[in-house]
């Protein structure tokens, strides 16, 4: 804690001096190795073990998103041109990012995770926060859990993983990187400060080159050299964010994470270039809408119930009507009830300048959003 006498000084930060210390918590970060680079690795096996870029090719400036291990062993890093990239590593594979395969992994990673605990932040396309607070059962330490989660991932994905374990998001997802790849990383209550002190301040949280900079000026190169200043001096130096830095340096973090809620309504609209009433142009953009609707419910493993049409005339007024039918993820029944809504409801007397489509009342929902 603070000494009171320089904690007077911090305007910014209300004093806390009689607050509850929060509950315990155990929050996993898990992060992939090498993610774009692993997920190449297992589409082509034959490519496991060599250096391995997955960037941008390197005669129209490209750069590198992702490197295998054996490419980093040559110093190839992710935002390197992949022009340097192939200096450094010259029988390197190079070969062009797949965003779509890498969201399709993403996703059965996340699926996972969210059978592990249903509390989940996801950081990024490979990476998330799980809160497993009273999510582990009595035979198992927070680090076997964690074993069992990442060996999961390997059986199931081929993937490999890094896992911090931790009681705030801060540490654990320190600890997630500590000992890449394939890490294990538990950083028990009480022990954060400790993990922290050795590690260059640049790892923490809202420490970015200009601020590592000022701080290297007074000597502050460790996370643990942060925590000793004082932390009415680090206020005046960098205002409000001194006392946070002041903080996190410390290993304190109560963030909670921030659970996404899951969309539960789909929609799509066209506005069209010129105003319509052709019912084949319309019938044809339902029928066009449909099939991504179902598209995009098959893929999040959805049906839905009910199905809502927009219509927009040209004078801006706008209809929203529903229809209800037994949940479904078809193009084909998506689009029958399109055309019911669109016969019953459309006056064709007046031409549509916006045609869009919706599902919602998903049958697993929990929480439904407004269309539209
Ligand atoms: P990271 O988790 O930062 O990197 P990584 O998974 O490749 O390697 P590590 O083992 O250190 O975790 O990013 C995840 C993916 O995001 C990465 O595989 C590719 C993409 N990415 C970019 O496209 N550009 C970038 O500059 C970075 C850092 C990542
Ligand atoms: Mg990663």
């Amino acid at each position: 804690m603070t000494p009171t006498g320089t904690r007077k000084q911090i305007p910014s930060t209300p004093p806390l001096p009689h607050s509850p210390s929060p509950p315990l918590r155990i929050i996993f970060h898990i992060d992939l190795d090498a993610f774009f680079a692993s997920v190449e690795e297992v589409e082509n096996p034959a490519l496991k073990g060599k250096p391995l870029i997955v960037g941008g090719a390197p005669d129209k400036r490209g750069v590198v998103a992702a490197a295998n291990y054996a490419a980093r062993a040559f110093k190839v890093r992710a935002a390197m041109t992949t022009a340097q990239a192939q200096r450094r590593c010259p029988k390197a594979v190079v070969i062009s990012p797949r965003h779509d395969v890498y969201r399709q992994y993403s996703e059965r990673v996340m699926v996972i995770l969210r059978q592990t605990s249903p509390v989940l932040e996801q950081l990024s396309i490979d990476e998330a926060f799980l809160d497993m607070t009273a999510r582990i059962p009595d035979a198992f330490t927070p680090l076997e859990y964690a074993r069992q989660l990442q060996t999961r991932i390997k059986t199931e994905l081929q993937l490999s993983a890094s896992i911090g374990i931790a009681g705030n998001k801060l540490v654990a997802k320190i600890a997630s990187d500590f000992d890449k790849p394939d890490g294990l990383t538990y950083v028990p209550p009480g022990a954060e400060a400790a993990f922290l002190s050795l590690l260059p301040i640049r790892k923490l949280w809202g420490v970015g080159p200009k601020t590592a900079e000022k701080l290297a000026n007074l000597g502050v190169k460790t996370i643990g050299n942060l925590a000793q200043q004082s932390e009415s001096e680090l206020v005046q130096l960098f205002g409000i964010n001194g006392a946070a830095m002041w903080r996190r340096a410390q290993g304190i973090d109560n963030s909670p994470l921030k659970t996404a809620r899951i969309a539960k309504s789909i929609s799509q609209e066209t506005t069209f270039a010129q105003d319509v009433d052709d019912l084949q142009i319309l019938g044809d953009t339902l029928r066009s809408m449909s099939m991504q609707l179902a598209q995009r419910l098959q893929k999040k493993g959805f049906t839905a119930r009910t199905v809502t049409l927009k219509l927009r005339y040209s004078d801006f007024t706008t209809l929203i009507r529903n229809a209800s039918q037994p949940p479904t993820n078809h193009a084909e029944d998506i689009y029958r009830q399109a055309r019911y809504l669109l016969q019953t409801h459309w006056n064709r007397a007046r031409p549509l300048r916006l045609i869009g489509l919706g599902v919602s009342n998903f049958i697993d929902g929990v929480e439904q959003l407004p269309l539209f």
